[in-house]
């Protein structure tokens, strides 16, 4: 595919005041009449006398400027564009395409999904629905009319508010939406069908009522309640945060089965993959309850970041989805426990966006160039965007940076901007010169920060030094500004006063490439720095930590982040001597079992805090830190750890097992918290009774119990998982009884496919064949692909990289298939390939040729990631 740059970036030539829209759903195709309202625009910069439109895989059908038919050559058709030469000033374009909704597998446009009619229009899916100019820059009013048949699609929904609707001939109906908000083409969206409805109603600040709607398919209208709650909620919360209210009148989120991403924030008419919005605690997990809140949160956000005021091209993207991550995170930290949301937020980037950033996919938060845009909707872009936007936070203080976020939505409502303009409104409301800063947005690369320190003549002395790597395309880095929030303990843990005004907590802010910060503490030993609090700066900080600071850390910082950073700094030592130094897992418990012995004395205080601290690193977050890649050594190394920890403190988690335990499910964030920690200790020992040590009756009995009568999913499917992957006895019986009993649920079995693909080992590969066999596996659903596919790859290395190579065959003819079927779901699992050029050189060769056989027939959003791995 050709390349876009941005620095290729013009305004748009033609202007669409006003869409309307008249979309007639018929079986075996649709056709979509539009009437363009068009005009130059006069702050164009070049005066083409031509008008080009995007559009793919449509049939023209007609064609026409002011009522005047036109036929070839009076425009000009070419594969994705449409050119009409000789336009006027200002003029009304009407066409007339037929597409094919049923055939659309790729799910961009207007497809089906479970008998239902929707859309999914970001970034370039309106272009597949009719011809228009496909770019956030064209602002348009959209008027949409809907005909269908009325049994079959009662429901007739798109953006804005319901104008008109009737009855038409043969049995058919029809609906007219307007919107009074003009929007870019990416936030149009359309649903139909039979659909059952949860309804409530929000007050909003200035005393607006507006109708809150919710539908599923009618089986699932028990799961809507928590996104109901989570959206009054995030309602409540923009009011009060940010000062933003709702808008329209009407609310709308619609749950669709088949969905590439989470959900997408259409103006008015939010459509969600299923599971981002359903939820009930016999068919969800704790986890899947938290991902609806914010989730819906995020979708609800982006009505003003994003929707209101929007990226002016797609280099912008993190505009909107940095600044949107950051608000959902802040608000899931409200309802929450902040230092929890805070440590799943920075392990998630850190585990996941650096290895991004360290390999052949990495990028800046605004790229500067792309073949296919749907290929960076990445973690740089949304959670490193969300860490650049939080360092602004704390840069300017709360309260500035609720000044300047409101001089950007008052200054740019109804515009399409770009993240320089976001950063002009923080340095014009805090006088601070951001330009530094603004490397963040162009320069790709997790910097290194390394601390080195002395103590002399009661000054201690902190050495910072700043370097990025190179990365594909940017081999010159500049310094960064980095603020460094620390404090500085003593023995007992206790802060020290860095300074006469007695604070005790500070933030040095890094800008040279080396600097060194001084304080004059009151104490006669060197102290022990609590460095990058709160995770201050999305940086790899390096620092020459002694065993007893981290264990005086974990005790006693006040910091959250400190706490879970040397917790898994203690983790990742002890598994660098057992994969490095070839010392025997069982030499590291004499150390680690007191400290974890510690965390589950103090447990009660914050269950769901203890649980993070007592979970091990992933195999493939260890495997990150060691080079060459080998994830068997990895995988034994994690398992002898963990089952040498669950039988030396097999007597602590038992007791954490029962205590525990909960009589009747509660949904309250402390009943979260405790069946979080009760995993945990059943984790253990389940790793324990796998490697054959402990009590593996009592344990298998206590799973077995979980599983004939579960509280809720959260316990069934944490039974279920650590007997299957423990392989402990009735594993296979209880696979087979979980199906059963779960059939019907596609998010239940979802889990039940993921858990099988992640069990550890080379055998899962055979297995995962045998689950893409299944009647119930299909292809066109990316859930389903994600849970066999997308788990072993990114969540199983063991056996991902058999050594056989039979990891990488299973991989390369998935993607073959599924590229055939879902290009953007193809191009998105290629990227477990992605650490290709770190593995040992055996494992290396064989996966690289498995992905070279896939390049020659590849679609161009797969091409572009290959050509990056390879
Ligand atoms: N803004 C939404 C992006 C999205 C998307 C992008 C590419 C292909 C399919 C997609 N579905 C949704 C999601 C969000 O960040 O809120
Ligand atoms: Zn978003």
């Amino acid at each position: 595919a050709p390349v876009t740059r941005l620095t290729d970036y013009r305004p748009p030539a033609w202007l669409v005041d006003h869409t309307r829209l008249d979309v007639d759903l018929r079986d075996g195709h649709a056709t979509v009449t539009a009437e363009l309202t068009v005009r130059r625009n006069p702050a164009g910069d070049d005066r083409p006398g031509e008008l080009v439109l995007d559009g793919e895989h449509l049939e023209l059908l007609s064609l026409s400027v002011d009522d005047r038919p036109l036929g070839e050559p009076d425009y000009r058709l070419e594969e994705g564009r449409l050119t009409v030469p000789g336009v006027p000033e200002q003029f009304t374009l009407t066409s007339k395409v037929r597409i094919h909704p049923e055939s659309n597998t790729a799910l961009e446009g207007l497809y089906r999904s479970n008998g239902m009619y929707c859309t999914q229009c970001e970034a370039e899916g309106f272009r597949r629905i009719t011809f228009f100019p496909d770019r956030p820059d064209v602002l348009s009013r959209f008027t949409t009319t809907i005909h269908a048949d009325r049994a079959a699609y009662p429901l007739l929904l798109s953006n804005g508010n319901p104008v008109d609707s009737g009855d038409e001939e043969g049995g058919r109906h029809f609906a007219t939406w307007d919107d009074p908000f003009p929007k870019p083409c990416y936030l149009f969206a359309l649903v139909a069908g039979d659909l059952a409805c949860l309804e409530d109603s929000f007050r909003t600040a200035s005393g607006r009522d507006v109708a809150l709607r919710l539908y599923a398919e009618h089986r699932d209208l028990d799961k809507l309640g928590h996104a109901m709650d989570s959206l009054k909620r995030a309602m409540a919360w923009d009011e009060q945060v940010f000062g933003r209210e709702y808008d329209l009148d009407i609310f709308q989120v619609v749950a669709v089965s088949h969905f590439n991403m989470g959900a997408m924030e259409n103006k008015g008419l939010n459509i969600f993959n299923t599971s981002c919005v359903l939820a009930h605690p016999a068919t969800t997990t704790d986890a899947g309850f938290e991902r609806v809140e914010s989730v819906v949160a995020h979708e609800y956000f982006h009505n003003w970041s994003g929707n209101r005021v929007t990226c002016r091209d797609w280099f912008q993207l993190s505009l909107k989805e940095g600044f949107t991550v950051f608000r959902d995170q802040e608000f899931s930290s409200d309802m929450n426990s902040r230092a929890v949301t805070r440590v799943e937020n920075v392990d998630f980037l850190v585990n996941h966006q650096f290895p991004e950033d360290q390999g052949p996919m990495a990028h800046p938060v605004r790229p500067s160039e792309y073949q296919k845009i749907d290929n960076f909707y990445t973690l740089t872009v949304y959670e490193k965007g969300s860490e650049i936007v939080r360092m602004q936070h704390e840069l300017l203080g709360a309260e500035d940076f609720r000044r300047a976020s409101d001089l950007y939505f008052e200054r740019f409502d109804g515009q399409a901007v770009t993240c320089d303009d976001f950063v002009a409104c923080m340095e014009e409301v805090s006088g601070l010169d951001l330009s530094q800063f603004k490397r963040w947005y162009s320069q790709a690369g997790t910097p290194l920060v390394t601390a080195s320190d002395r103590f002399a003549d009661g000054e201690y002395q902190l050495t910072l030094r700043q370097e990025t790597p190179p990365t594909p395309g940017q081999s010159d880095k500049q310094p960064l500004m980095i603020p460094v929030k620390l404090a500085l303990l003593d023995d007992q843990g206790r802060a020290l006063p860095l300074d006469d005004s007695g604070a005790t907590e500070t933030v040095v802010i890094l800008r040279d490439s080396e600097q060194t910060f001084r304080f004059p503490v009151a104490t006669d030993r060197i102290p022990t720095p609590s460095l990058l609090r709160g995770f201050s700066a999305p940086v790899s900080l390096r620092y020459p930590f002694k065993e007893a600071q981290l264990i005086t850390l974990l005790a006693h910082d006040s910091d959250g982040f400190c706490r879970w950073d040397a917790a898994q700094r203690l983790y990742f030592a002890a598994l660098a001597r057992i994969i490095d130094d070839g010392e025997d897992a069982a030499a590291q418990l004499d150390r680690l079992t007191p400290v974890l012995e510690q965390v589950i004395q103090r447990a009660g205080e914050d269950p769901a805090e203890a649980a993070l601290l007592l979970t091990l690193p992933t195999e493939t977050a260890v495997g990150d830190r060691h080079t060459p890649l080998r994830p068997q050594a990895v995988h034994d190394a994690l398992s002898a750890l963990r089952a040498g920890l669950g039988e030396a403190l097999a007597a602590s988690w038992w007791r954490l097992v029962e205590e525990l335990a909960e009589p009747e499910y509660r949904a309250d964030g402390e009943a979260m918290g405790k069946r979080r920690l009760r995993q945990v200790a059943l984790g253990y020992l389940s790793a324990a009774a796998g490697a054959g040590r402990g009590d593996r009756d009592k344990l298998v009995a206590q799973l077995q119990g979980m599983l004939d009568a579960p509280t809720c999913m959260t316990e069934e499917l944490g039974a279920l998982r650590a007997l299957v992957h423990n392989q402990l006895p009735g594993a296979e019986p209880a696979l087979a009884a979980f199906a059963q009993r779960w059939r019907d649920e596609a998010l239940v079995m979802d889990q039940w496919f993921a858990v099988q693909a992640t069990v550890p080992g080379a055998d899962t590969v055979a297995r995962a064949e045998g689950l893409l066999a299944h009647d119930a596996f299909e292809w066109t659903l990316p859930n389903r692909v994600r849970a066999v596919v997308g788990t072993l790859v990114n969540g199983n290395p063991s056996a991902f990289h058999a050594p056989d190579g039979s990891g990488y065959a299973f991989f390369a003819r998935a993607l073959k298939k599924l590229d055939g079927i879902n290009p953007q779901i193809a191009a998105r699992l290629a990227n477990g390939a992605a650490r290709l050029q770190r593995l040992e050189p055996a494992l290396a060769e064989q996966l690289s040729a498995a992905l070279r056989e896939l390049r020659p027939a590849a679609s161009a959003n797969l091409a572009e990631v290959l050509d990056r791995i390879l």
